[in-house]
């Protein structure tokens, strides 16, 4: 699976090299190409930004540039995702699809936001998600997409080493985790639930199956089915 990732922060996607996402570019599993969108201005400046139509705080970026650097790197088989606070939230669901697309683009914006026209226009000719990381607001679509390419990454055959591990996680099956525990047995006076400990893999399995149906109805009633 490639990922292209056009940006004016280039440097902010180093962290790609390490860990598992960077074992993963290393054995050929997936592949990340940053792109500056600066190399796609025209003028002495490399000016990407503009004062907004209608007036308003802030700089909109312009289309021209990253018209000329999604051209650059988006087939029609590409799904360009637009990390906005407009968009639709990022969900285990979101990242299972994307994981299944042959190329992914990320077009990081920052100021105010990306030309609209920019969305308008690749719309006509491949899939375009505006997608949002959570109801907050960030400064810019970088730590979105790394944490977009995070979750969609780790789904790709090969990058995980051990895929049962993707199957009991949090909102795989709808549900938060079950809690995991560790040696030692007692720890500050804190004991490991006795169920973990007795070999009975049925009781540990309902156990687990029990806490995690009370962690999602304590912390996150609304994953719950009415
Ligand atoms: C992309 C520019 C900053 C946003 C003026 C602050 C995602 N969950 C999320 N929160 N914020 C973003 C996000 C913020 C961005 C850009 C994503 C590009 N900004 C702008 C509008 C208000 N500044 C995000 N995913």
């Amino acid at each position: 699976m490639r990922f292209d990732i056009v940006t004016i922060f280039p440097e902010f996607f180093e962290v790609l090299d390490i860990s598992l996402l960077g074992k993963a570019r290393a054995n050929g599993v997936v592949e990340y190409s940053i792109h500056d969108l600066r190399d796609f201005t025209h003028d002495k400046h490399r000016t990407v930004d503009d004062t907004p139509y209608g007036g308003g705080a802030g700089m909109v970026m312009k289309p021209e540039p990253w018209g000329d650097a999604i051209d650059a790197f988006a087939t029609d088989d590409t799904v360009v995702v637009v990390p906005s606070p407009a968009g639709e939230p990022f969900t285990q669901a979101m990242a299972r699809e994307f994981a299944a697309a042959p190329r992914l683009l990320f077009a990081c914006g920052r100021y105010e936001g990306i030309d609209q026209r920019v969305v308008d226009h690749f719309s006509t000719r491949m899939r375009v998600r505006a997608v949002s990381l959570g109801d907050y607001v960030l400064n810019g679509g970088e730590v979105a997409a790394l944490a977009i390419i995070e979750a969609v990454a780790r789904l790709v055959p090969g990058v995980v080493g051990n895929p049962e591990s993707l199957v009991e996680e949090s909102h795989e099956d709808g549900l938060l985790e079950y809690p995991s525990y560790t040696k030692p047995q007692e720890w500050r006076g804190l004991e490991v639930p006795p169920v973990l400990l007795s070999g009975n893999h049925a009781a540990i399995a309902a156990w687990r199956r029990e806490q995690q149906v009370q962690r999602t109805r304590d912390v996150r009633p609304d994953l719950l089915p009415d």
